[in-house]
């Protein structure tokens, strides 16, 4: 008897666990290129909610051809980028995705990003979540570095 309600329960509750998002996607934006530059990146904070750590593990965008989850690495003293599997956030915390650290690459842009656009990404989590964040393009400083 016990038993039966555990699972209906759970069948009650876990969709709705599914339509919960446990991330909070804060401030998000695009870097704006200039004409002619095939390669930009989108940044935002990633606001964990959850008591379990959670992780980015895939990002698709319309906006460019290929689209990589990047760090940056210092590397016999030159900033490099490079891909990386996820983005870790832990429970009850954040991770910023900013200039100089982690970003969603957007590589082989399918347009010119300017500045005032609007381009959404689709963000996909370790938790089954999915969430589809539109957000502003907008001029930012880059360092030089090698990809
Ligand atoms: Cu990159």
């Amino acid at each position: 008897m016990k038993k039966w309600f555990i699972s209906f329960v759970l069948a009650l509750v876990a969709p709705l666990a599914l339509a919960a998002s446990s991330v909070d996607v804060i401030k998000p934006y695009a870097r704006a290129v200039p004409p002619g530059q095939e390669n930009s990146a989108m940044f935002m904070m990633l606001k964990n909610k959850s008591a379990r750590p959670v992780s980015l593990i895939s990002a698709q965008s319309s906006a460019a051809d290929v689209v990589e989850l990047h760090t940056h690495t210092m590397a016999n003293g030159v900033m490099q980028m490079r891909q990386v599997s996820e983005i870790n956030i832990p429970a009850n915390n954040h991770v910023s995705l900013q200039p100089g650290s982690f970003h969603i690459m957007l590589i082989g842009l399918k347009k010119q990003l300017k500045e005032g656009d609007k381009v959404s990404v689709k963000l996909h989590f370790s938790s089954g979540e999915m969430a589809i964040v539109e957000m502003p393009v907008k001029a930012v400083q880059m360092m030089k570095m090698k990809h």
